[in-house]
C-alpha cells in the first residue's frame, strides 16, 4: 500500500497548505444553526478528491462537505474531513486540521491528520504504529481517571446539551485535573494518541471526524470504543458515540457516561 499512502500524505499537506494561505482571508456560510462552512473547507475537499481520484480513478468517497460526480462506494472509500474544526479556523482560533482515512471494507487501514496552524502531522498506518512528523508516538501511562486530562466537545444540535452533555461534563470536571474543549474532534483523537490528555468523549460527531483519528489513536496502543465500551462495526456506527483513551482509564469513563445515561 505505499502508492496509497504517498497520496494520502500528499492530499493531506496539499490541502493543509491550501487552507493556511487562506487563513483570516475567508467568509462562513451556515450549514445549521451553529454549524459553519468556508470557501477553504470546499477547496481543500476539491484538492483533496482531485489528488485522489487522479491515482485511483475506481476508488469512493464519504466526504463532509457533499460534492456532487464524485463515486460514493465500494470496497476502498477514502474518509474526508477537508477542515476539521471549521469554527474554531473561520474564527481564526487556532486549533484546525485537514483529516483523511482510506478504509478497506469499511475499516481504516491508513489515516493522516495535518495540523493547518501547526504544521503537526499524526499519520497511521494498521498494524505499523502512529506517528507525529515521522516520530512514533505512544497514548499517555495515566493509570486513574482521577489524574487525568480529558477532551470533550458538544454537537451542533445543542437540544440534549442540558439533560445529557452538561451532567456528563459536571461529573467528570469532579473526577479528573480537567476537561477542555478544542473544537477539533480529529486533533483531539491526536491529542490522545500522544499522550497530551487522556481520554476524549463526545455525542455525536461524524465518521470523517473521527476515522482517521480512531486508527492512530489505536495505533498509538489506546483504545476507541462506542459508550457500551463496543469497538465500531461499521463505518456508519463511527461517531454517534465516541470514547477514546489511553486504555488505562477507558472503564471509569464508561462508568461515568453511563451513569447520566441510565439515570435518564
Ligand atoms: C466538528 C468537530 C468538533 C465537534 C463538532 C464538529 P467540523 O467538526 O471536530 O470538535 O465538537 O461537533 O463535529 O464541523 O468542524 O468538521
Amino acid at each position: 500500500m505505499k502508492k496509497e499512502y504517498a497520496v494520502l500524505i500528499e492530499a493531506v499537506t496539499k490541502a493543509a497548505a491550501l487552507a493556511k494561505k487562506r487563513i483570516g482571508k475567508v467568509s462562513y456560510e451556515l450549514k445549521g444553526k451553529s454549524n459553519l462552512v468556508t470557501q477553504a473547507d470546499i477547496a481543500c475537499q476539491k484538492k483533496i478528491v482531485e489528488i485522489i481520484s487522479k491515482a485511483f480513478p475506481e476508488h469512493g468517497f464519504l466526504a463532509e462537505e457533499s460534492q456532487s460526480g464524485i463515486k460514493k462506494d465500494g470496497r476502498y472509500l477514502w474518509v474526508i474531513d477537508p477542515i476539521d474544526g471549521t469554527t474554531n479556523y473561520a474564527h481564526t482560533f487556532a486549533h484546525s486540521a485537514v483529516s483523511v482515512a482510506l478504509t478497506d471494507g469499511g475499516r481504516p487501514v491508513m489515516g493522516a491528520i495535518m495540523d493547518i496552524f501547526k504544521g503537526e502531522l499524526f499519520t497511521a498506518v494498521k498494524g505499523k504504529g502512529a506517528h507525529l512528523n515521522g516520530k512514533k508516538i505512544r497514548v499517555s501511562g495515566t493509570p486513574k481517571l482521577q489524574d487525568s486530562l480529558l477532551i470533550t466537545g458538544f454537537p451542533y444540535d445543542r437540544t440534549p446539551i442540558k439533560k445529557v452533555h452538561v451532567p456528563i461534563f459536571t461529573d467528570f470536571l469532579f473526577n479528573c485535573h480537567d476537561v477542555r474543549r478544542t473544537g477539533s474532534a480529529a486533533l483531539d483523537c491526536c491529542w490522545i494518541a500522544c499522550g497530551r490528555a487522556d481520554g476524549y468523549w463526545e455525542f455525536s460527531i461524524n465518521p470523517w471526524d473521527c476515522c482517521a483519528g480512531t486508527l492512530i489513536v489505536q495505533e498509538a496502543g489506546g483504545k476507541v470504543t462506542d459508550f457500551k465500551g463496543k469497538a465500531f462495526s461499521k463505518l456508519e456506527k463511527y461517531g454517534a458515540e465516541f470514547l477514546a483513551s489511553n486504555g488505562k482509564i477507558h472503564k471509569e469513563m464508561l462508568g461515568i457516561i453511563n451513569k447520566t445515561l441510565g439515570s435518564l
